[in-house]
């Protein structure tokens, strides 16, 4: 798999063992920590910084990270708790692992300044259960940054104390959503909670909690170092700096690509060897399975960032650009992500416990040839009553699938019910 440079977070991974403390310090690793406390920097400073940035999350949502941050109760006196969200399982997703494969302590400087900006001690980075690799490089890192003194006690000589631990998970995708992580960290059940209360006031142990992704967190060293906007600059406004996109499917060079926000996707696509050869361009899943789906089209109009994305009525999502080419039956592929969304829906709710369900069946008979000329009006139906009524956004990532598929591509749906079979 390709993994190609970029100026934030991936500007060290062609070095040879570029995960090391001694790879990371020789080009510049640890400075914007050392800027910060020595300075020494005051939160209000680091956050308008952020701000200017306009970095804005990377896990899917793409919050305001300054924002975020600012929501900290800044005088509150008892523990306040920072988390990493490392728990990457949605369908197309796959930037934090090599963030933390090959720059870990970009991830660990990142952590110690969104610390010491909101007044945190103690931080846990939450890493998905399938990948022991980068669980055991994340741990290898933070015992290299713990002996050379970038965690702990009194860092640099300083007054600020601070130290971060990795958890990790068992592989449940709900453990992505950000209280059901909280949960999971705390030992129970990873079962998503009413929001609000936000976690930056109700988080892990009932405490203030800032949440952020992996990716979101390695930008900071960057922001700090060069600006928040020299970081802005690199984007475009209101989508600052590079963003890292995992580019899957019928492509010749699937693989993670740091680029700038605003690339236009036809860039982004020739950066990926273009359609498998031979082939022709038929849709694009732009940000993870949740996002729905565009045709070829649109797709080849957008650019990619936030609010291209969303103005062509999808999501920019984690960046996981799934791409389709003319063999994929729309109806086999929704098949496939719904059948995603049942089995890892936790049951909390009935509208998502019993919907993902229902259409998961639905969907399959009609793959398998034993649709009725009702369900496609079921199927709407189905998914309007899961969307907006459920706890969690994971009722809502299972229903806008369905509806979008039906929108762009409801003439194969009618040709499988009406002939039995794929239509291409
Ligand atoms: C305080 C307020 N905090 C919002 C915080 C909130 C959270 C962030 C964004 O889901 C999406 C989801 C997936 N006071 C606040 C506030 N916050 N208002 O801001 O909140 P929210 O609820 O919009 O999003 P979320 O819960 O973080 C993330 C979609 O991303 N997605 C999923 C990707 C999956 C992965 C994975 O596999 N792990 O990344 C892709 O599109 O469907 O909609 O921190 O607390 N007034
Ligand atoms: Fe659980 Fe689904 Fe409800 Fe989220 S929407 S809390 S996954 S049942």
């Amino acid at each position: 798999m390709v993994i190609k440079g970029g100026e934030v977070i991936f500007n060290t991974a062609h070095l040879p063992e570029s995960w090391k403390l001694e790879t990371y310090v020789a080009n510049g690793g640890y400075s914007a920590l050392r800027k910060v406390l020595t300075e020494p920097m005051s939160a209000e400073t680091i956050i308008a910084e952020v701000k200017k940035s306009a970095l804005r999350g990377r896990g899917g949502a793409g919050f305001p990270t300054g924002l975020k941050w600012s929501f900290m109760p800044r005088h509150y006196q008892g523990d306040k708790y920072l988390v990493c969200n490392s728990d990457e399982g949605e369908p197309g997703t796959f930037k934090d692992r090599d963030i933390m494969l090959l720059n870990p302590h970009a991830l660990i400087e990142g952590m110690a300044i969104a610390a010491y900006t909101m007044g945190v001690k103690r931080a846990y980075n939450y890493i998905h259960g399938e990948i022991w690799q980068t669980y055991e490089r994340m741990e290898a890192a933070l015992e290299e940054a713990r002996a050379a003194g970038f965690l702990g006690e009194k860092i640099m000589g300083t007054d600020f104390s601070f130290d971060l631990f990795n958890h990790h998970g068992y592989g449940a995708y709900i453990c992505g959503e950000e209280t059901a992580l909280l949960e999971s960290i705390e030992g129970k059940k990873g079962q998503p909670r009413f929001k609000p209360p936000f976690p930056a006031s109700f988080g892990l142990y009932g405490k203030p909690t800032t949440i952020n992704n992996t990716e979101t967190f390695a930008s900071i060293p960057y922001i700090i170092r060069e600006g928040g906007q020299k970081f802005l600059e690199l984007g475009k406004p209101n989508n600052g700096g590079t963003k890292i996109f995992s580019v899957s499917g019928h492509v010749n060079k699937p693989g993670n690509y740091e680029v700038h926000m605003g690339m236009p996707f036809a860039e982004l696509l020739e950066m990926a060897g273009g359609i498998r050869t031979g082939h022709t361009f038929k849709a694009c899943i732009p940000g993870g399975s949740s996002t729905p789906v565009l045709p070829a089209e649109i797709m080849m109009q957008c650019t990619m960032d936030y609010d291209s994305i969303a103005k062509a009525g999808s999501a920019l999502g984690a960046g996981s650009v799934i791409i389709m080419d003319e063999t994929v039956c729309m109806v086999e592929a929704l098949e496939r992500l719904s059948y995603f969304y049942f089995e890892e829906s936790c049951g909390q709710c009935t509208p998502c416990r019993e919907g993902t369900g229902w259409l998961y069946r639905v969907i399959h008979r009609i793959e398998h040839g034993q649709g009725r000329p009702e369900d496609l009006d079921l199927l709407a139906d189905v998914a309007h009553n899961i969307g907006g009524r459920t706890i969690c956004a994971l009722g809502d990532a299972a229903a806008m699938p369905v509806q979008a598929m039906l929108k762009h591509y409801r003439h194969e749906f009618e040709y499988h019910i009406e002939h039995g079979k794929c239509m291409v």
